[in-house]
């Protein structure tokens, strides 16, 4: 399991030159990266309040989309797109391509209620693309 560790060492190596050179999407500042099936680190950790960051960091069009009945009892459900459900994010992908994080692209989250969250990417799902993010007390 990964912390702020991953973070810091990513705005580390930016202010040591890199910024202005977004092209690649690996310089994006973020917590949790997408790459072409996988969510990097598929497991999170923070304290409670804190905002979560996740970056398209590959060339792949993804999503952020929680699963309804993996996340704590009285957290309200997230999803790219602002969707208020699972199954209204899944319609809405299938449907008109919303909730699109396409490469380069950031989505952000802040986590107000202890426990595990769990998620996946919509597309790539089939291919074994959730991931899960424990907020601590
Ligand atoms: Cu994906």
């Amino acid at each position: 399991m990964q912390r702020r560790a991953f973070l810091s060492t990513l705005a580390g190596v930016s202010t040591a030159g890199l910024a202005g050179c977004l092209g690649s999407g690996q310089s994006i500042e973020h917590d949790i990266g997408m790459s072409a099936n996988a969510f990097l680190p598929a497991e999170f950790e923070v304290s409670v309040g804190e905002t979560v960051t996740w970056a398209n960091t590959g060339s792949r069009n993804h999503s952020v989309t929680a699963y309804s009945r993996a996340i704590p009892e009285k957290a309200e459900y997230f999803a790219s797109g602002g969707f208020d459900s699972e199954e209204a994010a899944r319609n809405a992908w299938f449907g008109k391509a919303e909730g699109v994080i396409s490469s380069n692209e950031t989505y952000e989250r802040t986590f107000e209620v202890p426990g595990r969250y769990e998620y996946f990417c919509i597309p790539h799902e089939p291919a074994g693309m959730v991931g899960t993010v424990v907020v601590r007390q």
